[in-house]
């Protein structure tokens, strides 16, 4: 990666404007930097489409107070936005992960209203806007990601109406009692009624926008019927048209696939489970350790299913990797506490010397070792209160090339739309996931394989350059 001042020309005709770069800034205690690539699926999806045409991407280098300047990395031109530690603590930290996230996932925990909070939002999103605006060509596409940038779209429509904005929100849009709550909530409806395509995992989160247009900003929206991918739902505003529609993400699953079949990896699951003393049954969760997923719900059901001896901890263990995420907010420390109180209860009651019932990892881990828990794991427990998708569900599917395993999955999360094989749970009910749990330690080994086949159609067919590819044509002919 070079320093692109002398190179970056205000001329990109596909511009990513997303909360983060595809990569961090990294700080060695000696006081020099470096840029370390982050690869997420976002980037794996949009690369193509970055790298056919003069791409850019705006987004947060990942340390504050720092001004940068652009960088090239290959035919892609990176342009660095800077945020302060205050307006971290203030847009990050608390508008967007104690106000938005919690709103916007059916309000697990209270989300808290503070005007300053606001404002550092509506700064912040200025900032984006008009580095956008900046690097964009004439008539460029644009596409916007996720609930950090919700005001972007009419601002940067004020700024460069030539442009074509498409914007697709990551996590659940919500019912219409709920987003009510915000005081500002007139204003991001039309700060997203500035792209002319706004996106969302599910027809429900569409319906959802689609009925707050109308009741909020007074417009009419017709064609109620959203469905996925083409049949689009519309709002009219008069001079222009904003299209509205679900396009569920999903993951780099040949990826996944090879890794999972290379030998390395098949090597390295099977140490894991020599590790954990091959047991009959590996359980495995892998999330941020973040209050929307269920951590909490599954211990709760683990731990009863080995008091009441349905399972034994000779037989069975978890393993449960929870990657550390958001850790100076409230919340988040307080439900970290109250995990690892859980994990301590169940292992101090079921653990043997040398055998813990449940292994718990609060560290981030690379891809490869990731995918051979995937590899080891015979049941995957995913259970969020509210997801917008869940790649993780997906990725387990797409590493069980045998057709072995077992997928418990919460009826909340967005995946739950695709992949109607796995055992489908209400995460409210402790009784329906305890029997799910044990109906997938036992299942017949010849039903399993037709679940995970029908759960592999659906994951293989629909990979995240579908996704990027839907979502971008339908960009095109709004
Ligand atoms: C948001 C929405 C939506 C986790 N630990 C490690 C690691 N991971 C990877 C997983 C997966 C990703 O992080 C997590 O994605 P999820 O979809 O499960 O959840 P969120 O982070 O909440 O994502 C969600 C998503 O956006 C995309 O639209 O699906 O609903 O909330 O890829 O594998 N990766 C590595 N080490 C870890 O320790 N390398």
């Amino acid at each position: 990666m070079t320093d692109a001042t002398s190179t970056a020309t205000a001329g990109a005709d596909f511009v990513v404007v997303a909360n983060r770069l595809p990569v961090d800034l990294d700080r060695l205690p000696d006081g020099t930097q470096r840029w370390k690539s982050s690869p997420g699926g976002l980037v794996t999806a949009l690369e193509p489409f970055l790298r056919s045409r003069s791409g850019a991407w705006a987004g947060w280098p990942g340390v504050p107070d720092t001004e940068l300047a652009p960088i090239a990395d290959g035919e892609i031109t990176l342009y660095p936005v800077t945020l302060s530690t205050a307006e971290l603590t203030d847009y990050y930290e608390g508008f967007c992960n104690a106000t938005l996230w919690p709103l916007y996932h059916d309000v697990v925990v209270p989300p808290a209203f503070h005007r300053h909070w606001w404002n550092a939002y509506v700064e912040v999103n200025k900032r984006f806007a008009a580095t956008t605006a900046k690097v964009a060509d004439n008539g460029a596409t644009v596409w916007v990601q996720d609930y950090q940038l919700q005001l972007v779209p009419q601002m940067l429509r004020g700024l460069r109406p030539d442009l074509r904005i498409g914007f697709f929100l990551h996590i659940p849009f919500p019912p219409v009692e709920l987003f009510m709550q915000l005081p500002w909530r007139a204003e991001l409806i039309r700060g997203l009624l500035g792209a002319n395509l706004v996106g969302f995992q599910l027809p429900g989160g569409a319906q959802n926008f689609l009925f707050l247009a109308r009741r909020l900003v007074g417009m009419p929206a017709t064609k109620s019927a959203v469905g996925v991918g083409t049949k689009l739902g519309q709002v009219n505003l008069g001079d222009r048209a904003v299209q509205v529609g679900a396009f569920p993400i999903s993951i780099d699953a040949a990826a996944f696939d090879s890794l999972a079949r290379s030998r390395p990896i098949r090597k390295r699951a099977s140490e894991i489970r020599d590790e954990l003393g091959n047991p009959a049954t590996v359980v495995l969760g892998v999330d941020r350790l973040d209050y929307t997923k269920g951590i909490d719900v599954r211990l709760r059901a683990l731990g009863e299913l080995y008091a009441e001896n349905r399972i034994c901890a000779e037989d069975t263990v978890m393993v449960q990797l929870a990657t550390p995420s958001r850790e100076r907010v409230e919340h988040y420390q307080r439900m970290r506490k109250d995990i690892e109180q859980a994990v301590s209860w169940i292992n101090g009651e079921f653990g043997r010397v040398g055998h813990p019932a449940v292994h718990y990892l609060h560290q981030s881990m690379p891809r490869s070792e990731l995918t051979a828990l995937f590899v080891a794991a015979d049941v995957m427990l995913v259970t969020p209160l509210r997801d917008g998708m869940n790649l993780v569900a997906k990725e387990y599917v797409a590493c069980r090339n045998d057709l072995s395993g077992a997928l418990v999955l919460s009826e909340f999360a967005g995946a739950a739309a695709e992949l109607t094989g796995a055992f489908l749970v209400n995460p409210h009910d402790l009784d329906g996931i305890k029997n799910a749990i044990e109906a997938a330690i036992i299942i017949d080994p010849e039903e399993g394989r037709r679940r995970m086949r029908a759960l592999r159609r659906q994951v293989m067919n629909h990979d995240v350059r579908h996704w990027a590819r839907s979502f971008l044509a339908a960009l095109g002919a709004a």
